[in-house]
């Protein structure tokens, strides 16, 4: 069966989704399902509980930063999650993230710089000074979304923290907190979540550390209220809920890595060559606003550096990215 989507339900280029257009959307989406359709979200239901308007307004100005593709819609971005802290269902995190407490919020800095300490997320962040971001997200399970963040580049906050010449790497890690997380009485991972970067790739200016996403302050489920975006790394990459970054001479250890080395490595660079033992890295499902119609799932290629070599390759001149994964 072929569906003829109306027009203006496709968002153009560089659109940020304004407010009327993203009502027609849910009009139109909230029609479909009255019409029989289905979202095919984890659960639908559920999706009604964090329409936009719930969550406090937050502009970023506008940037360069793109995609040439419809955005994903917010019912999909906020609850179609992986945030193994809360379940590691699809549909876990937007059901049980409000248990995570976000504010007062603190970010504790330590190693090699010369500004550690604990600091309050506001001193961190300046919420008068945010962009938007457009990124496409590219999860090592061969789906995708293309998501409107707000926040600031993560290169910005680390120079304040003023790293020496021994920090070479950062490293993040996500609040631990098993009253709040009820996903950590599982040893799925061995919590804290954490992750890490090289120092000259976090301080690329693609890297971004997000507070909100479309225009509010992020969902829980999303990795409230500061969580970083590595657009061209696997999701997992994007560490959620940050409250601690160490800076050290040596490669930081994280949370994949140490699970399972031989699937998940230290770089973690979206690569259509670098084959995955369970999903090909070839192409992958688009989580956007064709999902739904009939069941025709979009899918695209998979772009070398998730399309974004331009600004990343020379960070791996001569190394071997089939060792290096
Ligand atoms: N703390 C924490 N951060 C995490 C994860 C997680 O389980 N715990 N999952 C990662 C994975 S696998 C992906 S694909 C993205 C998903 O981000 P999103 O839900 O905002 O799309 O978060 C990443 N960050
Ligand atoms: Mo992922």
């Amino acid at each position: 069966m072929l569906i003829r989507r109306p027009k203006g339900y496709v968002l153009k280029d560089n659109d940020v989704t304004p407010q009327p257009s993203y009502l027609r959307r849910r009009e139109f989406l909230a029609a479909f399902v009255a019409a029989g359709g289905t979202l095919a979200l984890p659960n639908a239901a559920q999706a009604k509980r964090f329409s936009q308007t719930d969550y406090a307004p937050l502009t970023g100005h506008k940037t360069g930063y793109s995609v040439k593709d419809p955005l994903s819609p917010w019912e999909a971005v906020t609850t179609y999650n992986n945030y193994y802290e809360f379940g590691t269902g699809k549909a876990d995190p937007a059901k049980k993230a409000h248990k995570l407490i976000t504010d007062p919020w603190t970010v504790t800095v330590e190693g090699e710089a010369d500004k550690t300490g604990t600091y309050a997320l506001e001193d961190l962040i300046d919420y008068n000074a945010l962009e938007e971001r457009i990124y496409r997200h590219r999860c090592v399970e061969a789906w995708s979304m293309v998501i409107p963040w707000v926040g600031v580049p993560l290169a910005d906050v680390l120079k304040k923290f003023a790293p020496n010449s021994r920090a070479k790497y950062v490293q993040f890690f996500t609040k631990y907190s098993r009253k709040e997380m009820p996903g950590t009485f599982w040893p799925v991972l061995d919590w804290p979540y954490r992750e890490g970067l090289r120092m000259d790739e976090a301080l690329n200016p693609l890297p971004f550390l997000a507070v909100g996403v479309y225009g509010r302050v992020l969902p829980n489920q999303n990795g409230a209220p500061l969580r970083l975006v590595v657009p061209w790394k696997y999701g997992y990459k994007s560490i959620k809920s940050i409250d601690r970054i160490g800076f050290s001479e040596t490669m930081p250890e994280t949370s994949w890595n140490q699970s399972n080395a031989r699937e998940y490595g230290f770089y973690s660079n979206v690569n259509p060559l670098v084959e995955h033992p369970r999903w090909s890295q070839a192409s992958e499902r688009v989580i956007g606003p064709q999902r739904g119609f009939a069941g025709a799932l979009a899918r695209r290629d998979t772009e070398m550096f998730n399309g974004y070599g331009d600004a990343v390759a020379t960070l791996y001149a001569g190394m071997d990215l089939h060792k290096n994964h």
